[in-house]
């Protein structure tokens, strides 16, 4: 067994909007579960956190929300900090990467390594917008998929076939803001030379860290295998660190390159403020006798196993993680959790809507966590193993232990009599417990780690189902005595054995018991006289109270309202995805026949209530009225313009309905240098109904 002092990260979430359940499943409440054990064994820790404040997400949230990107940033930390705390993920601290000291401390690491040639230089032929004068990064691409041709894929995924791609596979790519053309520009800019640590890497990971988690090891294996290439960490954005080197004006360092080092600054503020306690931050970061653990989600895998290690590597003076505990994914209700989507339950939002509630949530995560495999929350099973673990099980037990003890004893311990067998029997599997559960702690398995202690409540809850003491009470009051005595001890015993997982219940029961946390410390886990006959306990409450129907259901049902609304919007970005550039190049005149394009004119043309981008057309297309939906507001700020005109239409789509409205085809419009869509017509009269071919 190691007694290193452990320095603890944790993935430092996107400042971009709230976390949500699948953050804190993935890494804030391991994490912290970790954390509380380790401070519990007194050993040397430090927790820490922060929020990730640069890099295109919050950018685009700032456009999305129509702010500054500061203000996105400012904004969102305070929130998340404020929600961590309340739910009480225990940072030692919890900073941003906006910070004064991290800018200047990831500036010099990056020139440190630019002096000592770690990088090399390389121009390359991004995706540039004359237009507006930018290059473009991944996601603000969009284009034809490659693969299953849908329109409006992005420059690193395509969210139809979900293929990962690169925007070079694109097909007639754009921006996905302007709806600009987009050109190739040559632009330089530094990479560390992955490659040359290959062979390190494979050394490292594959040799000496095979005890890493399955499906972090095979990811690290699957990469290298995969040969490694050297990657930029830089871009051109006006958003994060400039990068400190003369002639890269407009070029900042990349977000994965500057968000690691915040670990580093992190540490470097927390000790610089608090050096009695925490001493230099170097002794964290450059002594062998440090293990450091990143908590994380598996999207972050190769950052924290490949590109952070080789970034640290190429420094020179650090320690390398020693491990890197990574999740899979927690789903909702089945369906993949998304912030874009808003398809999640946000922190902030459970704490306001079920007040007290917050170990109920960290109960659940962890029994459901997604260590090996994807998981699935769901607000039934949340409601479920509430009412029938935390009530059923701990709670029941720990109330009528100390229910009982009140009625007969006057709220004293009893005395402990003669031992039976089956007392025995249940002593000695509590003393089993903390040997259990610190080994599976020390192996990163949580969610078995919680089953262990939720083991000893049932067997507290069995022990009261078997002995009977509120019988036994009219017969015999010494017999109930010392069953009461063991179950209170039991009690005590969990109060210690939930401590890391359910904090605020631990400190509701010893106050309930009457006990100081030196008194129910870890070391006493398993022992049979923490409490003493005679001691007095304290007031009677209930640990844990059940959830009814309703609650549930107001959630269920705010998913069902995001659910509709996220489907009709799917069905209006479809529309406007819909862009000239997507039409295919190669077709045929048999192609082209089966298309029945007609002119039309327009009787009606009005806004569609409540969307940004739908016109509804009425065109009489010469057989009678027609109604078509056309996503084009956005460049006809007023409609009434085109009633009257003839345009061209097909007419054999099928018909369907977006926003509750049926639509019965497609007007034709083509796009101008400033991305507006302009509707075609006819440059002479002609009458409605005839075929253009
Ligand atoms: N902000 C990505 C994420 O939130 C990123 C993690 C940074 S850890 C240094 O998933
Ligand atoms: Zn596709």
């Amino acid at each position: 067994m190691t007694c290193k002092r452990t320095l603890v990260t944790s993935a430092l979430p996107y400042a971009n909007g709230p976390v949500h359940i699948g953050h804190l499943a993935g890494v804030y409440v391991p994490a912290d579960i970790y954390v509380r054990y380790l401070r519990l064994r007194g050993r040397e820790v430090l927790f820490v956190g922060g929020s990730d404040e640069h890099g295109v997400p919050v950018t685009i949230r700032a456009r999305k929300e129509g702010i500054t990107t500061q203000e996105v940033v400012d904004r969102y930390h305070e929130l998340i900090k404020n929600s961590f705390e309340r739910f009480g993920i225990s940072f030692d601290i919890y900073s941003r990467t906006t910070s004064a000291i991290h800018h200047q401390f990831a500036s010099d690491y990056f020139r440190k390594l630019y002096e000592e040639h770690k990088f090399v230089e390389q121009t390359t032929e991004q995706f540039y917008d004359p237009q507006t004068g930018h290059f473009l990064t991944d996601r603000n691409i969009r284009g034809e998929c490659p693969h299953c041709h849908a329109a409006g894929a992005y420059g690193d995924q395509c969210e139809k076939c979900g293929s990962t791609l690169s925007p070079e596979e694109l097909i007639n790519p754009y921006n996905a803001e302007t709806g600009n053309p987009l050109v190739k520009k040559p632009t330089s800019h530094w990479y560390l030379p992955l490659d040359a640590y290959q062979p390190w890497l494979e050394k490292w990971i594959l040799e000496e860290h095979k005890e890493w988690r399955p499906n972090v090891y095979g990811q690290c294996k699957s990469w290298l295998d995969g040969g490694l290439r050297p990657r930029a960490v830089t871009r051109d954005l006006d958003w994060g660190i400039p990068v400190p080197v003369e002639g890269a004006d407009g070029k900042v360092l990349y977000v994965w390159f500057d968000a690691p080092i915040g670990y580093i600054s992190n540490t470097k503020e927390l000790c610089d403020r608090e050096p009695e306690k925490f001493g230099p931050w170097e002794k964290w970061w450059k002594d062998s006798d440090t293990r450091l653990i990143h908590f994380i989600g598996k999207d972050n895998i190769v950052f924290h196993c490949i590109v952070f290690p080789s970034m640290l590597k190429a420094e020179g003076s650090y320690i390398l993680p020693d491990n890197v505990p990574s999740n899979e994914f927690l789903n909702l209700e089945g369906d993949k959790i998304s912030t874009s989507r808003n398809w999640a339950v946000w922190l902030n939002e459970y704490l306001d809507d079920f007040p007290g509630k917050q170990d109920v949530l960290r109960y659940v995560l962890t029994a459901n966590a997604p260590e090996t495999k994807d998981n699935d929350f769901t607000w039934a099973d949340f409601q479920a193993r509430n009412n029938n673990e935390l009530v059923a099980i701990y709670g029941n037990f720990v109330n009528r232990g100390l229910v009982l003890t009140q009625k007969y004893f006057d709220g004293k311990v009893p005395a402990c009599g003669t031992l039976t067998d089956y007392d025995n029997e249940v002593i000695s599997q509590m003393g089993q417990v903390k040997s259990q559960i610190e080994s599976l702690l020390e192996a990163f398995r949580f969610r078995d780690a919680q089953k262990e202690a939720m083991n000893l409540a049932r067997i507290g809850n069995k022990y009261l189902a078997d002995t009977e003491p509120w019988k036994l009470a009219k017969t015999d009051m010494e017999r109930t005595a010392t069953i009461l005595h063991l179950s209170l001890q039991m009690a005590a015993n969990l109060s210690i054995a939930f401590e890391p997982f359910l904090p605020f219940s631990s400190e509701k029961l010893r106050g309930m018991l009457n006990l100081s946390h030196e008194q129910a410390n870890w070391e006493r886990l398993g022992h049979m006289d923490i409490l003493k006959a005679g001691d007095v306990l304290g007031t009677v409450g209930l640990l844990f109270e059940k959830i009814d129907d309703a609650p549930i259901q107001a959630q269920l049902d705010r998913l069902a309202r995001i659910k509709a609304e996220n489907e009709a919007k799917a069905k209006e970005e479809e529309m406007k995805n819909w862009h000239p550039a997507d039409i295919k190049t190669n077709t045929s005149i048999d192609e082209f026949d089966k298309m029945d394009i007609r002119v039309a004119t327009v009787l009606d043309c009005q806004k569609v209530k409540k969307s940004d981008r739908l016109l509804l057309f009425r065109l009489d297309d010469g057989m009678g009225e027609r109604q078509i939906l056309s996503g084009i507001a956005q460049s006809y700020p007023d409609p009434s313009v085109l009633i009257g005109k003839q345009v061209l239409f097909i007419a054999n789509f099928p018909p369907r309905k977006m926003m509750g409205l049926e639509s019965a085809g497609m007007i034709l419009s083509a796009v101008n240098a400033d991305g507006h869509l302009v509707v075609t017509t006819v440059s002479a009269p002609v009458k409605n109904g005839v075929q253009v071919g």
